[in-house]
């Protein structure tokens, strides 16, 4: 006996029910369209349903990493801390979906597998593993820049006789580590966050860094009720500031000069204020941090002394200390007692830079030099950024041209949110635009507004179809790369340019201008009545 496969048949298919999805679907579903979305886990939260590794926090203020759109929410929303854990955000984002009947509109446990336009009715079919068949005018891919997990390429990983897990993938119960010896390989943002817990829980833990970053402390704590109170009262102006800022939050209350624009002592007490603040704005302290190389490395050398202060071993020390990328060019860290972890005699330091790791054996890590025996591995090794999840699905667009194949070279957008050759198909946050350069949940608040206008546009005006002019396309891609080659941020080997995955492209995909400079762009294509954009 065959069964048929379910099909449903709406206007808006939204992918992904993290922040972007689940806005995508508030968002359109109160513009009178009809909305499905599609999501592979089996609950709400995207990147912060996936990433639960012991540690796992927000790196931006809690305040502000969060939803704008309703001012109910921000209001009747308490937050504990300055910057919220993995679960208070997954905690937010069930209440969200709650809140707003999000999750009838949602499918869980769908991923999709392929998605092709139909030329002659100008529609997309989507189909899932499950065997599900999605017909929409239009598709929202709300699948995340940080969702597309990266193991190494480390022969034996299949060998290993212990425990092993992606920080991406925690087990949902946790992981029971006590007087276990534990592994972990990635000094990123995520190995950083978690190298202090998992100290604490293992009998032994033995870092693998590759390459070090650079990190600054996060200085968090319980928010304080008369702060918190402030911001509440005076949420509508400091979102407008956000939303029209270069980071998507509310930056330092200073105007910042150049940093050699002060004296040696100067510029050291500014960065010191800011360490004791903590954050990344640290970054923000001076104007050209990210665009001068003497700027920078004022900043690089602070925070490597501070290394070198914290850290008793000196040999451990030097090792930390990151000094082949200019700070801020890869994602700056902030951290709770990173640097001070290694002072602990439950924990060691392997540089597998000078002797990288061989493979994985039955029992641990074996380096060119020594086998660490383990009990338990965890990879922290990252993602393939940005185009990982958008390459995933099989997307065929007009005359079935591959996405895939498009992108072959490197993700070619017009404004991030959409690609010539595909109609009807948008991204949230996707390559192009300033995504992960900023506050992501402004970002995304932006984009999920301007597809959401655009597509009334086109239902006002009987209209079907809408895609990028390749002229226009070349120009934004040619625009993003002469912004970012102005800076630093094109020289360091970052997940930024895909330089973390062997094979991939290497294109610079964020759009450094800023939040507010790009927003500005986007409404100025709306308001010329969507230049740049075929539409029939
Ligand atoms: P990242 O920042 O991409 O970090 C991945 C880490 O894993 C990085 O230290 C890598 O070293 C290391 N890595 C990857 N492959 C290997 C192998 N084969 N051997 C040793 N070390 C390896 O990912 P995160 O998850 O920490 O953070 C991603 C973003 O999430 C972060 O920026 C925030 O925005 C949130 P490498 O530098 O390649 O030498």
């Amino acid at each position: 006996m065959t069964s048929t496969p379910e099909q449903i048949d709406v206007d808006v298919l939204v992918v992904g029910a993290g922040f972007a999805g689940m806005y995508a679907l508030k968002k359109l579903r109160d513009r009178g369209f009809s909305v499905a979305v599609l999501e592979r886990g089996d609950e709400v939260g995207g990147t912060w349903y996936w990433n639960r590794y012991p540690g796992a926090r927000c790196d931006i203020e809690s305040a502000y990493y969060s939803y704008s759109f309703s001012s109910d929410l921000q209001q009747e929303w308490e937050w504990s801390e300055k910057y919220a854990t993995q679960p208070e955000i997954l905690a937010y984002l069930k209440h969200v979906a709650d809140r707003f009947s999000l999750r009838e509109d949602i499918r869980f446990g769908e991923e999709v597998i392929s998605a092709e336009f139909q030329d002659d009715e100008s529609r997309w079919l989507v189909r899932t593993g499950s065997g599900l068949v999605a017909r929409a005018r239009f598709v929202v891919m709300a699948t995340g820049c940080l969702s597309t997990a990266k193991l190494p390429e480390i022969p034996g990983i299949e060998d290993f006789a212990g425990e092993i897990y992606h920080t991406s993938s925690w087990p949902l119960e946790g992981v029971d580590l006590a007087g276990k010896t534990v592994g972990l390989i990635g000094t990123g943002s995520s190995g950083i966050q978690a190298t202090p817990l998992l100290a604490q829980q293992a009998a032994h833990l033995t870092v693998f860094q590759r390459t070090p970053n650079f990190s600054v402390p996060a200085r968090n704590s319980p928010l304080d009720p008369d702060e918190w109170k402030a911001i509440k009262e005076r949420y509508p102006e400091l979102r407008e500031i956000s939303r029209h800022s270069a980071s998507g939050s509310v930056p330092l209350p200073i105007v910042p000069v150049p940093a050699m624009s002060v004296t040696e002592e100067e510029r050291n007490a500014r960065y010191e204020e800011r360490w004791r603040i903590g954050g990344m704005k640290f970054l923000q302290v001076f104007s050209d941090t990210l665009s001068d190389a003497e700027a920078n490395a004022s900043a690089a050398d602070f925070i490597r002394r501070k290394i070198d202060e914290i850290v008793h071993d000196p040999a451990v020390a030097q090792l930390l200390k990151p000094t082949d990328h200019y700070v801020g060019t890869k994602r700056i860290c902030t951290d709770t007692d990173y640097y001070e972890t290694f002072n602990r005699d439950n924990v060691s330091l392997v540089d597998v830079k000078s002797a990288p790791i061989s493979r994985i054996s039955a029992a641990g890590v074996v380096t060119e030099q020594a086998e660490y025996p383990l009990d338990v591995l965890v990879f922290a090794t990252g993602f393939d950024a940005m185009t990982g999840a958008l390459l995933r699905p099989d997307i065929r667009g007009a005359g079935g041209e591959s996405l895939r194949q498009k992108w072959e070279h490197g993700p070619r957008t017009y404004l991030g949110l959409a690609t010539a050759g595909f109609p009807n198909l948008f991204m949230v946050t996707g390559p192009g635009s300033p995504a992960v350069l900023s506050n992501m949940v402004t970002s995304i608040e932006q984009h999920v507004e301007w597809i959401s206008d655009h597509l009334e546009y086109l239902r006002g005006n009987e209209l079907e179809r809408t895609e990028p002019a390749k002229p226009a396309e070349d120009e934004w891609v040619e625009h993003v790369n002469a912004v970012a080659d102005a800076t630093l941020y094109a020289q360091a080997n970052s997940w930024y340019t895909g330089a973390n995955v062997p094979g991939k492209p290497r294109v610079f995909m964020p759009y450094v201008a800023g939040v507010g400079a790009y927003r500005d762009k986007c409404d100025a294509v709306a308001a010329a009545e969507y230049e740049g954009f075929l539409v029939s």
